[in-house]
């Protein structure tokens, strides 16, 4: 099932067309791919200012620099290796033997660069709070009370939150409308459900999908009450069926939670496979939307009311706001 899902999934839109096309065919893809990308390296005058934070585990690095004296943030992330592709990656490459014993050999791979991508996401201009958000620190679990979330969360996330105007973009089909996988158009029970911009969309071991809601005003799980259960049995539904369908990839797979806190102040629910740790899936910041759904059912103000702890980095602005009311 998840092959075939593999193989819708490489078919769609704006998953790669290079998956399934004749010899030919994909030569001359490369071609105008290629040109494509030659416009467009908004990179070529990067100018380095630190990398923020790397991971040999996770194949990735996230740096901060200039472009254009503009404050930039570039992610960089080696892509898992695809099934579909494999064996075009082993018979055309160039090999050098690193080293041979007995039945033992190893070399370094040099795939063609079309098999040798590297998912880039491009944050510029970027605020120093990309910066902060992307910079390797300690982090500390804070308690947070419902009094809390009103003298210094809320005062504070009002004060200073990340632009949510890519989420704009997105309801009002401004960008990225051609990535949608489903829409439920209801202004009050509505949300449109996407690719997150994490997931290349290659293959399903790390699908990420984000369903981001019609309704304005619902900033964080800490705003939901039980007249929201509607909105979020919509979102869950509608969404696991849209999943299945599209990816054949069933609920019982799916790990479907909300951020607290999140990064974006605009109500959104996170899809992720199952098998995939995604950054954020932890319980210190995860709430499974079926846990707020029950909850809501119990006590219709239960967010409102209840001490709820989520991670933050040392050099977070919340976290002086929390030491400056003496409750951490
Ligand atoms: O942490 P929070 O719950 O706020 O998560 C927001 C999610 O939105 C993250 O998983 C991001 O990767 C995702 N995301 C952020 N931006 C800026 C975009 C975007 O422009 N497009 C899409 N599709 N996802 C985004």
């Amino acid at each position: 099932m998840e092959d075939a899902a593999v193989k819708r999934v490489c078919e769609g839109k704006d998953a790669s067309h290079r998956a399934k096309k004749t010899k030919e065919d994909s030569e001359n893809d490369r071609e105008e791919v290629r040109e494509e990308w030659e416009l467009e390296n908004v990179l070529s005058g990067f100018k380095l200012t630190k990398v923020l934070s790397d991971s040999a585990r996770e194949k990735n690095m996230f740096i901060h620099g200039k472009i254009d004296e503009e404050e930039a943030v570039v992610i960089l992330e080696k892509t898992p290796i695809r099934e579909d592709t494999v064996v075009e990656m082993l018979n055309g490459s160039r090999l050098k033997l690193e080293m041979k014993n007995d039945i033992y050999s190893t070399y370094q791979l040099q795939p063609p660069p079309h098999l040798n991508e590297i998912k880039t996401t491009l944050i510029c201009p970027a605020t120093m709070k990309h910066v902060k958000k992307y910079q390797h620190q300690e982090i500390f679990l804070v308690e947070e009370t419902g009094e809390d979330y009103q003298s210094i969360t809320l005062p504070y996330i009002q004060s200073t939150s990340f632009s949510v105007q890519w989420v704009q973009n997105i309801l009002e089909k401004k960008a990225e409308a051609e990535r949608i996988v489903c829409e439920d158009p209801d202004p009050e029970v509505g949300f449109v459900l996407l690719p997150d911009f994490k997931w290349d969309q290659k293959q399903l071991d790390n699908l990420y999908l984000v369903a981001i809601v019609h309704k304005g005003g619902i900033k964080s799980l800490r705003d939901l009450t039980a007249e929201h259960l509607p909105l979020l049995q919509n979102i869950y539904l509608k969404g696991k069926e849209a999943i299945l369908e599209r990816y054949g990839l069933p609920a019982s797979k799916l790990r479907v939670y909300l951020h607290y806190q999140p990064s974006y102040y605009h109500l959104h629910v996170h899809f992720t496979a199952l098998g995939y740790e995604a950054p954020g899936c932890g319980v210190e910041r995860a709430h499974l939307l079926a846990d707020v759904i029950q909850n809501l059912q119990l006590d219709p103000k239960f967010y409102k009311s209840r001490t709820l702890f989520f991670p933050v980095k040392k050099d977070d602005g919340l976290l002086l706001k929390f030491k400056e009311a003496k409750r951490l």
